[in-house]
């Protein structure tokens, strides 16, 4: 069997990796369709090294396709992505429009794989931030039980978009320059005051909730109770964000405060533990100076962890460092290797009873 898959959004920051991972992937792929915006149309693009030219993404072109890819903004998922299922399209979607939703699964496959059974039509990628620490903690959470998280993010330029990431750089020319930087665009493209990232931190990703929270900190609690217990707002696990912009370019880095069920777990338990965990590379010798960074992650479809230390005062309370390539596992490696489950388990396929939105 081959598929013919959509890429919506491909001319992004995240599109692009989509065509790479999806190149270099093991499904069987009869023919693609780029989809982007109006502006996009009649671009062209590679695919295995043949050109492809990116259309106008519109409900009809939907039409004969079994896999949609889409990280198009979670508006643009809101509207087409129904459309898509109802021509028996079965839709990955890199966007937060419906993660929340009960129908649709939220699927970091070293975790949770056993979700996609149920989809009806649309599957969900995580954020970013939640995924890379999903994958760290997951196989402690199995072996020695989790109560608690306590995570601060330090988050790269990339997340926000190719051009937000664009715009930091030119920030960055700038100030080499001597000239004043004028942020356009961060911490928040549509919130009212806008700050230069470049040589800067913020404190903000996605607009403010009511409870003095950020949306990007939001997600990292509830899109975790979901993962990893199926219920977003699970009281048995307690979770905790601050998450912060960084001015990198790619890669997320995150300091992640953990707590186990088994007050006798040892650092070296937990190593042990993570050498050989799925997608995870361990990378933990203080000693020589081996510890992750973001520059080493860049290009790579694993999550790096290191620094793992126990709190010495909290029995079975531990430090770890994590991270991962945010436009990779962040994004577009986890949405065509969830792609890969569904097509290995036949499961590319829209259900009598599909979601709609
Ligand atoms: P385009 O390049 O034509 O604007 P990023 O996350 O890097 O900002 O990329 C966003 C992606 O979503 C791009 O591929 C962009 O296409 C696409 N996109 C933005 N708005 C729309 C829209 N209204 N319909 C379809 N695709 C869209
Ligand atoms: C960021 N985590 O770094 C965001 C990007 O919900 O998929 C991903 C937003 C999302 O800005």
């Amino acid at each position: 069997k081959e598929y013919t898959v959509a890429i919506l959004g491909a001319t992004g920051a995240v599109g692009t990796r989509l065509i790479e991972q999806l190149e270099q992937s093991t499904i069987p792929v009869k023919k693609v369709k780029f989809l982007a915006s109006k502006r996009s149309a009649g671009k062209e693009l590679t695919f295995k090294g043949k050109p492809v030219i990116v259309e106008e993404a519109t409900p009809e072109a939907f039409t004969g396709v079994d896999l949609v890819l889409a990280s198009a903004g979670g508006g643009v998922s809101k509207k087409l992505l129904p459309e898509a299922v109802k021509r028996g399209a079965v839709c990955v979607d890199n966007t937060s429009a419906f993660r929340m939703e009960p129908e649709v699964p939220l699927v970091v496959p070293e975790v949770n794989e056993k979700a996609l059974f149920s989809h009806r039509g649309i599957v969900s990628n995580p954020n970013c931030s939640t995924i890379q620490m999903m994958v760290a903690l997951e196989p402690i959470r199995q072996k020695y039980g989790l109560d608690q998280i306590i995570v601060s993010t330090y988050q790269a330029a990339s997340g926000a978009g190719q051009s937000a990431l664009e715009q930091m750089l030119a920030e960055a020319q700038v100030y080499l320059n001597n000239e004043p930087m004028e942020g356009k665009v961060f911490p928040v493209k549509g919130d009212k005051k806008h700050y230069p990232l470049a040589f800067n931190l913020l404190p903000q990703i996605d607009v403010f909730e009511e409870d003095g929270y950020s949306h990007e900190e939001w997600k990292m609690i509830h899109e975790t109770k979901k993962i990893m217990l199926d219920d977003m707002d699970a009281p048995e696990l307690k979770v905790t964000a601050t998450c912060v912009r960084v001015p990198v370019v790619i890669g997320h880095g995150e300091s992640v405060y953990f707590t186990t069920k088994d007050q006798t777990v040892t650092p070296t338990d937990i190593k042990e533990l993570l050498k050989d965990a799925p997608g995870v590379t361990l990378q933990d010798d203080p000693k020589n100076q081996v510890y992750p960074q973001p520059l080493m992650a860049e290009g790579k479809r694993d999550t790096f962890v290191g620094r793992i230390r126990a709190d010495k005062e909290n029995p079975g309370s531990f430090n770890m460092w994590v991270v991962s390539d945010n436009l990779l596992k962040g994004a577009a490696w986890n949405t065509v290797q969830i792609a890969e489950r569904l097509v290995e388990n036949d499961l590319v396929r829209v259900p009598e009873d599909p979601y709609l939105g």
